[in-house]
């Protein structure tokens, strides 16, 4: 899979070359290429945002440097997914990041300021699918932080990259519960033991206590995922 990423604040994802998707990168199951959007413009200052159009506070970015941006990434791409994230998108999901996983060609546009001129959107759904993104319900500086963690619940999803495909089917949210509590050694740590069930060596058993902790766990933090709401 490509990821190509535009920002004023590239050096922001120098993270995402580190542990898994690092491997990732050096097996080459993963393109991620990072680009200042600075590069596309061509004034002595590098502007990337103006003010807005009707007023209002803040500033918003310029639509001509996305436009050279999309039109170079997006070249020789038969219509990459292009993501923007953006406080009035939809919620991104583990659903959404399965499906995310499926491409062949991500372009994450990430916004700072008040966002981004809305012509970009527009102009981008002629060069690929379009999606505006939420990482949830709160609001952000930038989109970096957001597409940082979409990289990430993303990369990990493409196959080769995490060791143990059962990993990914335990973990929170992909049978659409909660996790159950993980132990490990000592046995008794500062009084507190772990659960007898645990060490009994009855498979069938412990299925059924898992079973019970994440339908528990889900029930009082996250009863919205039980319900359907
Ligand atoms: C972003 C901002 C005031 C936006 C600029 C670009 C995504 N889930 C999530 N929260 N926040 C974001 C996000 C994504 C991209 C950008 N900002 C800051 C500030 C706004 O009100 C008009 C809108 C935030």
């Amino acid at each position: 899979m490509r990821i190509d990423v535009v920002s004023i604040f590239p050096s922001y994802f120098d993270g995402l070359t580190l542990s898994l998707l690092g491997k990732a990168q050096s097996a080459g199951i993963l393109d991620l290429r990072v680009r200042d959007l600075r590069d596309w413009t061509f004034d002595r200052h590098r502007t990337v945002d103006d003010t807005p159009y009707g007023g209002g506070a803040g500033m918003v970015m310029k639509p001509e440097p996305w436009g050279l941006a999309l039109d170079e990434l997006a070249a020789g791409s038969p219509r990459p997914t292009i993501i923007f994230p953006s406080p009035a998108g939809e919620p991104f999901t583990q659903a959404a990041a399965r499906d995310l996983a499926t491409r062949k060609h991500l372009v994450f546009g990430c916004g700072r300021y008040e966002g981004i001129d809305e012509r970009v959107f527009e102009y981008a759904q002629t060069l690929g699918e379009v999606r505006l993104v939420s990482l949830g319900d709160y609001v952000l500086n930038g989109g970096e932080v957001a597409a940082m963690a979409m990289i990430e619940a993303i990369g990990r999803l493409i196959p080769g990259v995490v060791g143990n495909p059962e990993s990914l089917v335990e973990e929170s949210h992909e049978d659409g519960l909660l996790e159950y509590p993980s132990y490990t050694k000592p046995a008794l740590w500062r009084e507190r033991s772990v659960p007898d069930i645990l060490l009994s060596g009855n498979h069938g058993a412990i299925a059924t206590w898992r079973r019970e902790q994440q339908i528990e766990r889900t029930r009082a933090r996250r009863p919205d995922l039980l319900h359907g709401d």
